[in-house]
């Protein structure tokens, strides 16, 4: 419940810059679009998979993982980095990229499922 209070005041504050994001940007305003005013993108996590696989985002930009494949569990672990969320079958996880770089992740209980967050600066 925390994490989904969490992303909906989230997504409200996205929703409150986004007049400014819209200024210096073409991006459509529409909140269902996989990419967000240039700063949020958000990866499902369902049917035995991340989708999309790979997503790239500017700097500083947050990226949620929304798990929903049923009574499944997954988790998102990287590969080169500290970062790793619980093993869970519903909620979210969020992480906000700082540096650029190429950064790949799997779920440690299906190998098979594996993503890249391409972070620009
Ligand atoms: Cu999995």
């Amino acid at each position: 419940m925390d994490r989904q209070r969490s992303l909906r005041s989230r997504l409200a504050a996205t929703a409150l810059v986004g007049p400014l994001a819209l200024a210096s940007s073409a991006c459509s305003p529409n909140a269902d679009s996989a990419v967000v005013a240039g700063d949020t993108d958000t990866v499902m996590v369902e049917h035995m998979d991340y989708t999309p696989e790979s997503v790239t985002v500017p700097v500083d930009a947050t990226v949620t993982w929304i798990f929903d494949d049923g009574a499944i569990l997954h988790d998102v672990v990287f590969d080169d980095v500290d970062i790793a969320s619980e093993l869970i079958a519903d909620g979210t996880f969020q992480h906000v990229f700082t540096e650029p770089g190429a950064y790949t992740y799997h779920c440690s209980l299906h190998p098979n499922m594996t993503g890249t967050i391409e972070v620009t600066s």
